[in-house]
């Protein structure tokens, strides 16, 4: 009996570098390559990070605050090199923005770019393969070697804030989840019918009158941002890597700065009362042109957006008016549409002349704006001729059609509330699958297309848990869509690393749908 005893440990003993092996690599977005090993690196209290660039402190500091709220586990940061046992390192190489290499051996750890946002990549995938460990003093990593390079550089996600306000602590919680997945660029849609939700201390009222009310209670108080939390919150999202990117919506979806400053209005017609600013009065492009300028100064990303959506719906105010009339036959424009392509292409020269690009919605692609300086997000999927026109045009276009990328859409037949659009869903499957295998390839090589982004407008989002509802688990479907080459994708693995991913929205109490058991709300 003590034969057999002695044999079953030895064969444990044999199994065991095995078991350590079998240890799944879980990470969202899959990276280009993984490569295991057979060992293990402990990680515990007495880990050190160090690196070969002070630069990278933020990075480390990060990485340790990271772990100990996750894992429990204080580690220590050294600027020095020499004693590191996770050693960040800058190098030079030629590889696209976000690239990075992490390897794991079984008394080292070494994460390699030729950047800060690559290392920062490096330390998301590394947190990521520790996450899924118990908490406690001590983590057993199975070693390998990750190459990594990201599918698209605009990796984005956008968030409506007018027709429901969240606030800055569920943003930076968005922030932190995007993040977790390295999505790169965050859209902030901050003005539109139900509320201004951006300071503009030249203009107060905009904030203070024009931020009153909300789509589920047009009285309550007002609700924005001040220009300092605004800095804050492009702070927290530049640690992350995160690029904010503001939209001030013109000229359409006006409605709420109207309200503040009334004297700009382009009118009112029945269904869409004080929708677009006054194309035809001088002092309109002032006024705008001043909250630009605060507007850039709040967001150092060298881009603003100016949205130039559906101003249909509500330019027929500008009819008949003698002024616009005059404007239109100065200018000769034969249509509602020439004044509406007039307005933008000033606007835009507004933005460019601060020295930042124009970002608009695929009908502003109809105005000429200058190639080079502009970015048109594809939203109307049943308008392919609009990206078609984009691309002709040579602007720089990103991907956002409705379907699937709109957040506000149901993602499964049995959810209750949400947008329809006949029967398709915007399903987690449906995310994953985009850019779909009939979409142009060469078309996506380019460059041109920099990418992908996912959209919630909050109409129908009244709560942090219906937000979390719609983003989760989407935002992880579209990490993996924009981030990994379509021959890296695999939907059954993509299913089961999503799973490990529920037990943490579970930790950080999200209220998350769960695409295996729908029979859950
Ligand atoms: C269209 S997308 C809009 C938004 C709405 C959204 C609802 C876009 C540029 N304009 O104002 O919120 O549909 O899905």
């Amino acid at each position: 009996n003590l034969n057999q005893f002695a044999k079953l440990v030895s064969v444990l003993f044999l199994l065991f570098p095995f078991c350590l092996s079998a240890q799944n690599i879980s990470i969202i977005p899959q990276p280009r390559s993984i490569v295991k090993t057979n060992g293990r690196f402990e990680l515990n209290n007495r880990t050190i990070i160090g690196m070969n660039n002070a630069s990278l402190l933020k990075q480390a500091y990060y990485l340790k605050s990271e772990l100990e709220k996750a894992n429990g586990i204080a580690v220590t940061v050294d600027k020095d090199e020499v004693k590191a046992l996770i050693d960040l390192q800058l190098v030079s190489a030629d590889e696209l923005p976000g690239s990075y290499h992490l390897t794991i051996e079984s008394n080292k750890i070494t994460i390699t770019s030729a950047g800060n946002e690559g290392v920062f990549n490096g330390v998301v995938s590394l947190l990521q393969l520790i996450r899924t460990q118990p908490v406690g003093q001590v983590v057993n990593l199975p070693t390998c070697e990750i190459n990594d390079v990201p599918r698209f550089q605009w990796r984005g996600f956008m968030l409506d804030e007018s027709r429901h306000f969240f606030g800055k602590k569920k943003v930076e919680q968005l922030l932190d989840w995007m993040a977790f997945y390295k999505l790169n660029k965050f859209h902030w849609h901050l003005t539109d019918v139900d509320g201004w939700r951006l300071e503009i201390k030249k203009y107060p009222k905009l904030a203070t009158a024009g931020g009153i009310g909300n789509k589920t209670d047009t009285l309550a108080d007002a609700q924005y941002y001040t220009q300092s939390e605004i800095k804050e919150v492009v702070a927290y999202a530049a640690d992350r890597f995160i690029t904010v990117v503001p939209e001030i919506d013109m000229p359409g979806h006006a409605t709420a700065a109207n309200k503040a400053y009334p004297e700009y209005s382009g009118g009112s017609i029945n269904k869409y009362p004080n929708f677009t600013f006054d194309p035809a009065n001088e002092k309109t492009y002032q006024f705008l042109g001043d909250i630009l300028k605060e507007t850039n100064s709040m967001f150092p990303s060298g881009m603003i957006h100016l949205g130039g959506d559906e101003v249909s719906l509500g330019m027929q105010a500008w009819a008949g008016r003698p002024a616009i009339m005059d404007l239109m036959a100065k200018n000769r424009f034969t249509s509602l549409a020439d004044l509406e392509h007039y307005f933008f292409r000033r606007m835009a020269d507004s933005v460019i002349s601060m020295n930042d690009k124009v970002l608009c919605w695929d009908e502003a692609a109809d105005a000429d704006l200058p190639a080079d300086k502009t970015i048109v997000f594809w939203w109307r999927q049943n308008v392919p001729s609009q990206l078609q026109l984009a691309l002709q045009k040579k602007y720089q276009v990103v991907l956002c059609p409705r379907l699937p990328m709109y957040f506000d859409f149901v993602q499964d037949k049995s959810q209750v509330s949400g947008r329809r659009w006949n029967g398709t869903l915007n399903s987690v499957s449906s995310v994953y699958n985009f850019p779909y295998k009939e979409f142009p390839a060469d078309q996506l090589k380019s460059g041109q297309i920099l990418g992908i982004q996912a959209n919630l407008w909050t109409e129908l989002v009244g709560s942090e848990k219906r937000l979390d509802y719609m983003v989760f688990p989407r935002m992880a479907a579209l990490a993996e869509a924009a981030w990994t080459d379509s021959a890296g994708k695999d939907e059954n693995s993509f299913n089961e690393r999503l799973r490990a991913d529920f037990v943490l929205y579970d930790k950080a109490g999200i209220y998350y749908f769960n695409p295996f058991d729908v029979s859950i709300h």
